[in-house]
């Protein structure tokens, strides 16, 4: 049997998915985009999972769509058929996750690669690995969520310019214009987000998800809206056993024993 594209362990609430194709960038097959959307969707359901971690085997993230991965040799695959039954549920997945993503960017994340790391809440990056909206280059348009995100995370001018001179963005720069949470030595990648989804995965994940919720919400939302919202998922996060747990911890002066349970 064949190994898998993507491979799962699940540990202490952290479910750590790894893109396995190393020879090839981890750039994505169907089948790859099939294993990591069913793992997706297993992880959102699991009680035991607490936080996802999404990273690369080898050298890079993820180079994108394989473009080897094609029906016909020397036809174009129909992107569009692609990206709504794999790339779309994909990002759409990661997003309404009631628990943390978190990407490991271990190396360059290159086309839809990078704009699934981008649809993460929590990027990472070691200092070699750099983000390349590389769709120009082969006469398409960044997809993935790309033109959703970039604006959003660094303003429209860094947006455009990212996409439209398709040049990688190294890690470093991504942190200072704000594209990724933080930055690391390459050799310190594993061990701080280890530690991070740790701490991530004893919190209050309930209250997580809803904070993930609102805000997505926000980008829409009236301000009006928005705290209509927050009320709403407030009353829910503080009836929750995470809620009540939290208070009392306070108020006793000891640690929270959250159970990352729902009201
Ligand atoms: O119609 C649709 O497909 C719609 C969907 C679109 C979604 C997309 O993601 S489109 C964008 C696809 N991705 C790219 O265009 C990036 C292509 N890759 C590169 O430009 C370069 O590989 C990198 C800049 C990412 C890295 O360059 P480098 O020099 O470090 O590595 P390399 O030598 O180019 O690649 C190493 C191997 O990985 C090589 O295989 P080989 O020759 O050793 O057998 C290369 O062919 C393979 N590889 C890298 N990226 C892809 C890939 N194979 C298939 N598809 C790839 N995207």
């Amino acid at each position: 049997m064949s190994e898998p594209t993507v491979l799962s362990a699940l540990e202490a609430g952290v479910l750590r998915l790894t893109l396995n194709r190393p020879a090839k960038l981890n750039a994505c097959t169907r089948a790859m985009l099939a294993e990591l959307r069913s793992a997706l969707e297993a992880a959102a359901d699991d009680k035991r999972c607490r936080v996802v971690v999404l990273t690369g085997a080898g050298r890079a993230f993820c180079a994108g769509q394989d473009l080897f991965d094609v029906d016909v040799p020397g036809q174009v695959p129909d992107a569009a058929e692609l990206l709504a039954s794999a790339y779309n549920p994909i990002v759409e997945l990661i997003g309404s996750m009631p628990k943390p993503v978190l990407a490991a960017v271990n190396g360059i994340a290159a086309g839809a690669g990078a704009n699934i790391a981008l649809a993460c809440d929590l990027i990472y990056a070691g200092r070699s690995a750099s983000f390349l909206q590389a769709f120009a280059r082969i006469g398409l348009i960044p997809d993935a969520g790309g033109t959703w995100q970039l604006p959003r995370l660094v303003g429209a001018a860094r947006a455009r310019g990212l996409c439209l001179f398709a040049e990688p963005l190294p890690a470093e720069k991504a942190e200072a214009w704000g594209l990724i949470w933080k930055m690391v030595e390459d050799d310190k990648l594993a061990a701080e987000v280890e530690a991070a989804a740790q701490r991530l995965a004893s919190a209050a994940t309930y209250a997580l998800g809803l904070t993930k919720r609102a805000l997505a919400a926000s980008s829409t939302n009236t301000l009006a809206a928005q705290l209509d919202l927050e009320r709403a998922l407030q009353e829910r996060a503080g009836a929750s056993p995470d809620g009540r747990e939290g208070i009392a911890a306070f108020l006793e002066k000891r640690a929270p024993r959250f159970s990352g349970e729902s009201a």
